[in-house]
């Protein structure tokens, strides 16, 4: 990016502007973009630039296209340690549920994040954000929820923040303090809440850590009541809310979460029509996590048809975590969410771009290529935008321009 606020053009490109309403990536072709340090300033075809823009600094696209960097609306980027023990048990056919019931799972995380320090957590971070930023993501949503007290919510909100800084990437965060039961809480799982609630959450929001509060609203979680505490008290300190809901059953918590004003519902498998009817009156996104999907071999697909049919907005995430969803890769989350969930290619990306960043609130900000939108933008050696989602397991050359 240019270090002073320098107008420059990007020219002899396509665009797949991801704006709202068409079925066709809204691409322009033979297009040039205005830009400076931050913001789009104009954008259309080449041949109309205006002329007080005609001789500023060009760069040659050689006829890539050009799309909004992408979004990762939903990471549990920041932990320790690994789960790879637990993964070849789920292979000789142990069950996530069951793993979680032995005291393994989210919980083991929580022992290897809390002896990690700041630094360490950093420093095993760090790599995966690298590796996000190689496959076009530019905007990375990063929860807490392996740390489980407040110090060690803290820490990990802090190493989120840090790595923002030291990568220059856009990082939102979500205390997710409401995420396991942590082992010296067993059987007190309305103490634990309490301490959510009057301890961690107004600490981390004075502290101006969390940019939302999310919540595991599931039976090997919380439930829909102690739920309802958490959100009540954020939506009081003015933090916007989000869930992790209906992923393992129906704990009808995309319901209330909906109508409790919820900027995003995540994972809904096992969401139904009372739920998708409340998200689409209040306009909260649906975010479909394919690569849990796969990794837990989890076979009930998320009501595609439900939530298209009711209007609901569809975002894609990794879920990157160590558990249910260990990968950095949104364009291979593209090919899982076309060949799983039978999302069309238009919606796939709209659900990286568009509705990711209407999921983080950032939905005039990010995740479209318009005047007055962030010059996030990334240039792909493709033929078209549907390429993204057609080849898997590698990632076509991409640059930050
Ligand atoms: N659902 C998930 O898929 C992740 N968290 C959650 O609430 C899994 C986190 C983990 O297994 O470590
Ligand atoms: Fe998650």
């Amino acid at each position: 990016m240019n270090s002073s606020n320098q107008l420059t053009v990007l020219t002899n490109c396509h665009l797949a502007t991801m704006r709202g309403g068409s079925a066709d990536f809204g691409v322009v072709e033979n297009a040039a973009i205005v830009r400076d340090n931050a913001n789009i300033i104009w954008v259309g075809c080449a041949k109309k630039l205006p002329q007080q823009y005609q001789n500023l600094p060009q760069t040659d696209l050689d006829q890539r296209w050009v799309l909004p960097a992408f979004v990762d609306c939903h990471t549990h980027l920041v932990y320790a340690g690994n789960r790879i023990a637990e993964f070849e048990q789920r292979l000789n056919g142990v069950s996530y549920e069951q793993i979680a019931k032995d005291g393994g799972g989210i919980v083991s995380t929580v022992k290897a994040t809390r002896s990690a320090s700041e630094a360490e957590l950093i420093a095993q971070s760090l790599p995966r954000l690298q590796q996000m930023q190689s496959f076009g993501t530019g905007t990375i949503e990063i929860k807490s929820g392996y740390g489980l007290n407040v110090e060690d919510e803290i820490k990990m909100l802090r190493a989120a923040r840090e790595l923002g800084n030291i990568e220059g990437v856009r990082v939102s965060t979500s205390f997710l303090g409401a995420h396991a039961l942590p082992p010296e809480f067993a059987g007190q799982s309305d103490a634990y809440i309490d301490m959510v609630v009057e301890e961690m959450l107004p600490e981390i929001a004075v502290l101006g850590l969390a940019d939302a509060v999310d919540v595991f609203c599931e039976n090997i979680a919380f439930s829909l009541e102690q739920t309802r505490q958490v959100f009540e008290k954020a939506i009081l300190l003015g933090l916007p809310i989000r869930l992790h809901g209906e992923q393992l059953s129906n704990s009808h918590g995309c319901q209330m979460a909906a109508e409790m004003g919820a900027l995003s519902c995540d994972h809904l498998e096992y969401l139904d029509e009372d739920g998708a009817k409340a998200m689409a009156n209040s306009g909260t996104v649906a975010v479909l996590l394919p690569g849990a999907f796969y990794f837990l071999r989890e076979t009930k697909k998320p009501p595609v048809d439900l939530l298209r049919g009711h209007g609901v907005a569809m975002a894609i995430a990794t879920d990157c975590n160590p558990g249910s969803s260990p990968t950095t890769s949104l364009p291979l989350m593209l090919s899982m969410a076309v060949t799983f969930f039978g999302l069309t290619p238009d919606e796939a990306l709209a659900g990286i771009t568009r509705n990711a960043a209407t999921a983080l609130g950032l939905g005039e900000r990010i995740g479209q290529i318009a005047p007055g939108f962030a010059a996030d933008l990334v240039a792909w050696d493709i033929k078209s935008p549907a390429e993204l989602c057609y080849g898997f397991g590698a990632c076509p050359l991409n640059e930050r321009v």
